[in-house]
Protein backbone atom coordinates (compact mmCIF):
# COMPACT_ATOMS: atom_id res chain seq x y z
CA UNK A 1 0.00 0.00 0.00
CA UNK A 2 1.11 3.32 -0.94
CA UNK A 3 1.58 5.26 2.31
CA UNK A 4 -0.44 8.87 2.76
CA UNK A 5 1.94 11.98 2.48
CA UNK A 6 1.29 12.47 6.14
CA UNK A 7 2.44 8.97 6.83
CA UNK A 8 5.23 9.08 4.45
CA UNK A 9 8.79 8.92 6.00
CA UNK A 10 11.59 11.64 4.88
CA UNK A 11 14.93 10.96 3.35
CA UNK A 12 17.44 10.70 6.43
CA UNK A 13 18.04 14.25 7.56
CA UNK A 14 21.94 15.66 6.68
CA UNK A 15 23.51 17.07 9.96
CA UNK A 16 26.56 19.25 11.06
CA UNK A 17 28.74 16.42 13.18
CA UNK A 18 31.10 19.35 14.40
CA UNK A 19 28.03 20.96 16.01
CA UNK A 20 28.11 21.78 19.79
CA UNK A 21 24.64 23.17 19.85
CA UNK A 22 21.70 22.72 17.64
CA UNK A 23 19.58 25.66 16.13
CA UNK A 24 16.24 24.85 15.19
CA UNK A 25 12.91 26.75 14.07
CA UNK A 26 9.68 25.85 13.24
CA UNK A 27 9.50 27.78 9.88
CA UNK A 28 11.54 29.76 8.01
CA UNK A 29 9.97 32.83 8.48
CA UNK A 30 11.19 32.40 12.24
CA UNK A 31 14.60 33.43 10.81
CA UNK A 32 14.32 37.34 11.58
CA UNK A 33 14.34 36.19 15.47
CA UNK A 34 16.43 33.21 15.51
CA UNK A 35 19.36 34.77 13.59
CA UNK A 36 20.18 36.82 16.86
CA UNK A 37 21.06 33.81 18.95
CA UNK A 38 22.73 32.34 15.30
CA UNK A 39 25.12 36.09 15.43
CA UNK A 40 25.75 35.31 18.88
CA UNK A 41 26.73 31.56 18.70
CA UNK A 42 29.16 32.65 15.20
CA UNK A 43 30.56 35.49 17.31
CA UNK A 44 32.02 32.93 20.05
CA UNK A 45 32.84 30.42 17.48
CA UNK A 46 30.47 27.86 18.91
CA UNK A 47 29.94 25.14 16.09
CA UNK A 48 26.00 24.65 15.40
CA UNK A 49 23.65 22.84 13.36
CA UNK A 50 20.99 24.77 11.79
CA UNK A 51 17.81 23.78 10.12
CA UNK A 52 14.16 24.41 10.36
CA UNK A 53 12.18 21.81 12.27
CA UNK A 54 8.40 21.69 12.10
CA UNK A 55 6.60 19.96 15.07
CA UNK A 56 3.58 19.66 12.78
CA UNK A 57 4.66 19.80 9.55
CA UNK A 58 7.70 17.54 9.97
CA UNK A 59 6.90 15.13 12.73
CA UNK A 60 9.08 12.51 11.59
CA UNK A 61 11.91 15.39 11.16
CA UNK A 62 11.82 16.28 14.92
CA UNK A 63 12.01 12.64 16.25
CA UNK A 64 14.99 12.00 14.47
CA UNK A 65 16.36 15.55 14.80
CA UNK A 66 15.46 14.47 18.84
CA UNK A 67 17.89 11.46 18.20
CA UNK A 68 20.43 12.66 16.41
CA UNK A 69 20.28 15.08 19.01
CA UNK A 70 21.18 12.83 21.85
CA UNK A 71 23.95 10.66 19.41
CA UNK A 72 26.15 14.16 18.30
CA UNK A 73 26.28 14.61 22.26
CA UNK A 74 24.92 17.91 21.74
CA UNK A 75 25.51 20.60 24.82
CA UNK A 76 22.33 22.34 23.99
CA UNK A 77 19.34 22.71 21.65
CA UNK A 78 18.47 26.64 21.17
CA UNK A 79 14.56 25.99 19.46
CA UNK A 80 12.26 28.46 18.16
CA UNK A 81 8.91 28.96 17.00
CA UNK A 82 5.70 30.70 17.20
CA UNK A 83 1.58 30.01 17.77
CA UNK A 84 1.27 26.48 18.63
CA UNK A 85 4.95 26.48 19.79
CA UNK A 86 5.42 22.51 20.53
CA UNK A 87 9.11 22.30 18.82
CA UNK A 88 11.09 23.18 22.22
CA UNK A 89 9.02 20.95 24.15
CA UNK A 90 8.76 18.11 21.94
CA UNK A 91 12.41 18.17 21.74
CA UNK A 92 12.51 17.85 25.52
CA UNK A 93 10.36 14.93 25.11
CA UNK A 94 12.96 13.45 22.46
CA UNK A 95 16.02 14.06 24.82
CA UNK A 96 17.60 14.69 27.39
CA UNK A 97 19.71 17.35 25.80
CA UNK A 98 19.11 20.75 27.01
CA UNK A 99 16.82 22.79 25.27
CA UNK A 100 16.56 26.91 25.19
CA UNK A 101 12.95 27.68 24.22
CA UNK A 102 12.42 31.12 21.89
CA UNK A 103 9.20 32.16 21.29
CA UNK A 104 8.53 33.93 18.37
CA UNK A 105 5.81 36.26 18.04
CA UNK A 106 3.09 35.47 16.23
CA UNK A 107 0.49 37.84 14.39
CA UNK A 108 -2.60 37.80 16.44
CA UNK A 109 -1.41 37.03 19.67
CA UNK A 110 2.20 38.85 19.49
CA UNK A 111 3.79 35.90 20.96
CA UNK A 112 2.44 35.35 24.35
CA UNK A 113 0.52 32.00 22.49
CA UNK A 114 4.39 30.87 21.68
CA UNK A 115 5.62 31.78 25.40
CA UNK A 116 2.69 29.88 27.10
CA UNK A 117 3.19 26.71 24.73
CA UNK A 118 7.32 26.79 25.73
CA UNK A 119 6.99 27.41 29.23
CA UNK A 120 4.02 25.67 30.50
CA UNK A 121 5.60 22.40 30.41
CA UNK A 122 4.81 19.30 33.06
CA UNK A 123 6.93 18.05 35.79
CA UNK A 124 10.19 16.23 34.46
CA UNK A 125 10.42 17.41 31.08
CA UNK A 126 11.93 21.21 31.49
CA UNK A 127 12.68 24.19 29.01
CA UNK A 128 14.27 26.92 29.68
CA UNK A 129 12.44 29.66 28.53
CA UNK A 130 13.21 32.90 27.36
CA UNK A 131 11.62 36.16 26.16
CA UNK A 132 9.80 36.32 23.17
CA UNK A 133 11.55 38.13 20.04
CA UNK A 134 14.66 38.66 19.56
CA UNK A 135 16.27 39.43 22.64
CA UNK A 136 14.95 36.43 23.71
CA UNK A 137 16.64 34.45 20.62
CA UNK A 138 20.03 36.38 21.60
CA UNK A 139 20.14 35.64 25.56
CA UNK A 140 19.10 31.87 24.87
CA UNK A 141 22.53 31.79 23.05
CA UNK A 142 24.34 33.91 25.48
CA UNK A 143 23.10 31.70 28.58
CA UNK A 144 24.01 28.47 26.01
CA UNK A 145 27.70 30.05 25.73
CA UNK A 146 27.82 30.64 29.69
CA UNK A 147 26.96 26.97 30.35
CA UNK A 148 30.00 26.22 27.74
CA UNK A 149 31.61 28.73 29.59
CA UNK A 150 31.86 26.81 32.83
CA UNK A 151 34.48 24.25 31.22
CA UNK A 152 36.04 26.17 28.52
CA UNK A 153 38.94 29.04 29.67
CA UNK A 154 38.51 30.81 25.93
CA UNK A 155 35.30 30.91 25.98
CA UNK A 156 34.85 32.21 29.33
CA UNK A 157 37.47 34.76 28.53
CA UNK A 158 35.67 36.10 25.61
CA UNK A 159 32.69 36.40 27.37
CA UNK A 160 33.92 38.43 30.58
CA UNK A 161 35.00 40.01 27.47
CA UNK A 162 31.96 40.69 25.70
CA UNK A 163 29.97 41.55 29.28
CA UNK A 164 32.72 44.18 29.68
CA UNK A 165 31.92 46.03 26.09
CA UNK A 166 28.18 45.86 26.96
CA UNK A 167 29.15 47.75 30.48
CA UNK A 168 31.54 50.16 28.72
CA UNK A 169 28.84 50.96 25.87
CA UNK A 170 25.80 51.42 29.07
CA UNK A 171 28.24 53.68 30.78
CA UNK A 172 28.40 56.06 27.83
CA UNK A 173 25.15 56.42 27.35
CA UNK A 174 23.58 59.88 27.29
CA UNK A 175 19.84 60.97 27.72
CA UNK A 176 19.63 62.37 24.89
CA UNK A 177 17.64 66.27 26.01
N1 LIG B 1 5.05 26.56 13.47
C1 LIG B 1 5.43 25.83 12.41
N2 LIG B 1 5.16 24.55 12.66
C2 LIG B 1 4.63 24.44 13.88
C3 LIG B 1 4.56 25.74 14.41
N3 LIG B 1 4.09 26.09 15.59
C4 LIG B 1 5.16 28.00 13.66
C5 LIG B 1 6.45 28.58 13.18
C6 LIG B 1 6.10 30.01 12.89
C7 LIG B 1 4.60 30.00 12.69
O1 LIG B 1 4.17 28.67 12.92
O2 LIG B 1 7.43 28.42 14.18
O3 LIG B 1 6.41 30.87 13.98
C8 LIG B 1 4.17 30.43 11.31
O4 LIG B 1 4.85 29.63 10.36
P1 LIG B 1 4.68 29.94 8.78
O5 LIG B 1 5.55 28.90 8.09
O6 LIG B 1 3.24 29.78 8.47
O7 LIG B 1 5.20 31.33 8.57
Amino acid sequence: MTPSTHDSQPEPLVFNDTAQVGVVMGSASDWETMQHAVDLLKTFDVPYDLRVVSAHRMPHDMAEYGAWATHQGLRAIIAGAGGAAHLPGMLAALTAVPVFGVPVASRYLRGEDSLLSIVQMPRGVPVATFAIGESGAANAALHVIANLATTDATLAAKLASFRQQQTDAARAMRVPT
